[in-house]
């Protein structure tokens, strides 16, 4: 069972990653999650904080000699900001979020952010400085998702299975990026757009309207597709709700900050279309594929992908494609009227350096967080202690996925 947790403030010491049930044997090093922890970190339209952290973590535990050990891994990423940069009153960091007790007046927050964490955080946790909620809601914690996300990534990829990411709509701007985008995508055009998006007009039109946003001092949304290619069929299962691959994708994209609705392959389109165009039509067996080890590339395959890679809560072999709508950031330059949190009095909502957006960033996080899923699913299904014993066992069952000459033909 893979179990995965973080810990960690915006602007205390540091983030921690703790992941379990990774097998043994895989190999795993600090340059391999930094590659995904700096994809992260760029994007136009991200704030200061960006130039202040390198994001790196360190592998605490679970690691010897670049391999895993199938004991708990710990990843530590230090926050750079904690220990040379001020908090928005000017005091250090390292006064301001001391686990001490400090000499001297902290500034406490009392100017609610309408769409942050704030106001229910406070009431919910017996606060009277909304900085004791926004610390740990505030979207750094997903630093610490990629670098546990990296690990299962390293995973999955001895099995074939690779994830990527694009962005799709930024504040209304849509990039002229196909449904059926199953492939096709070009992810060397995404790496190289400012905002992760192949579509080279839109992406110029997305920098612009971030640009736009900036100067009126809002904040702007949007849409990310993430798509694993390679999965194998049989993921997940239809026999219990929170055992279904849906679910757990669903779960694991929707808890990204800011995230506001998911949907897989045309997702809500299939609400405007028969279900003769939607369903995906399964191709005879003279168009399959094999693989260079002899078995099926991707047995039962289809000709549309409309699903987005799951049936009955399980994967069918196609790409999985989960799109998601984040929406704009809560922390705006023109801050929105608000209230005063030990008053109840009018007052203009708290603001403190943010992001005009993260949507390109958010992209990054789905990547990681499907790898989470992606690798759980694995796991339950192939089991193994050690990365070679699941591999064993995942041959074995791909090798018995296809048709079955040998039983009478006589099905309806
Ligand atoms: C983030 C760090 C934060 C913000 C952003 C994401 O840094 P700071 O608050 O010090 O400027 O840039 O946080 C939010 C979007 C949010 O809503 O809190 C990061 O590491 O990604």
């Amino acid at each position: 069972m893979l179990r995965f947790l973080t810990a960690g403030e915006s602007h205390g010491p540091g983030l921690v990653a703790y992941i379990e049930g990774v097998p043994a044997g895989l190999p795993i090093d600090e340059t391999y999650i930094r590659a995904d922890l700096a994809r992260r970190q760029l994007g136009h339209g991200r704030g200061g904080r960006m130039k202040i952290e390198t994001d790196y973590a360190v592998i605490q535990t679970g690691v010897r000699h670049g391999l895993t050990m199938g004991s708990p891994i710990a990843l530590l990423i230090e926050n750079r900001d904690h220990f040379t940069g001020n908090g928005p009153d000017g005091k250090p960091w390292t006064h301001t979020m001391n686990k001490e007790p400090v000499d001297g007046d902290v500034t406490p927050i009392h100017r609610l952010r309408p769409g942050h964490a704030d106001t229910a955080g406070i009431a919910k946790y017996a606060q009277d400085d909304a900085r004791d909620i926004l610390e740990r809601s505030s979207a750094r914690e997903s630093a610490a998702r990629v670098a546990a996300g990296a690990v299962c990534r390293r995973l999955l990829e001895d099995f074939g299975i690779a994830i990527h990411s694009h962005v799709t709509n930024i504040g209304g701007v849509r990039a002229d990026a196909p449904m059926e985008s199953n492939g096709g995508i070009d992810w060397a055009a995404v790496a190289e757009s400012p905002v992760r998006c192949a579509d080279l007009a839109a992406s110029e039109a997305m920098v612009k309207a971030i640009d736009q946003a900036r100067e009126k001092g809002t904040s702007l949304g949007g849409v990310f597709e993430v798509i694993a290619t390679g999965v194998p069929i049989g993921l997940g299962t239809h026999i219990q709700w929170d055992r279904k691959l849906s679910t757990r994708l669903s779960a694991a994209v929707g808890s990204i900050n800011a995230v506001k609705g998911i949907e897989f392959g045309i997702g809500f389109g299939e609400a405007d279309m028969p279900g003769h165009e939607v369903q995906d039509i399964i191709k005879p067996i003279e168009e399959w594929e094999r693989s260079s080890d002899g078995r099926w590339a991707r047995p039962f395959p289809r000709r549309t992908n409309n699903a987005g890679g799951l049936e009955g809560g399980m994967s069918t072999g196609e790409p999985i494609v989960v799109r998601a709508v984040v929406k704009p950031i809560a922390t705006m330059i023109n801050p929105l009227p608000s209230v005063d949190l030990t008053s109840g009095e009018p007052d203009q909502a708290h603001y403190e350096r943010s992001d005009i957006t993260f949507v390109p960033a958010c992209g990054v996080i789905g990547e990681a967080m499907v790898a989470i899923a992606l690798a759980e699913a694995l796991l339950e299904k192939f089991g193994g202690d050690h990365v070679d014993e699941t591999k064993r066992n995942w041959r074995a069952y791909m090798a018995t996925v296809g048709p079955k000459p040998d039983v009478p033909a006589h099905g309806g």
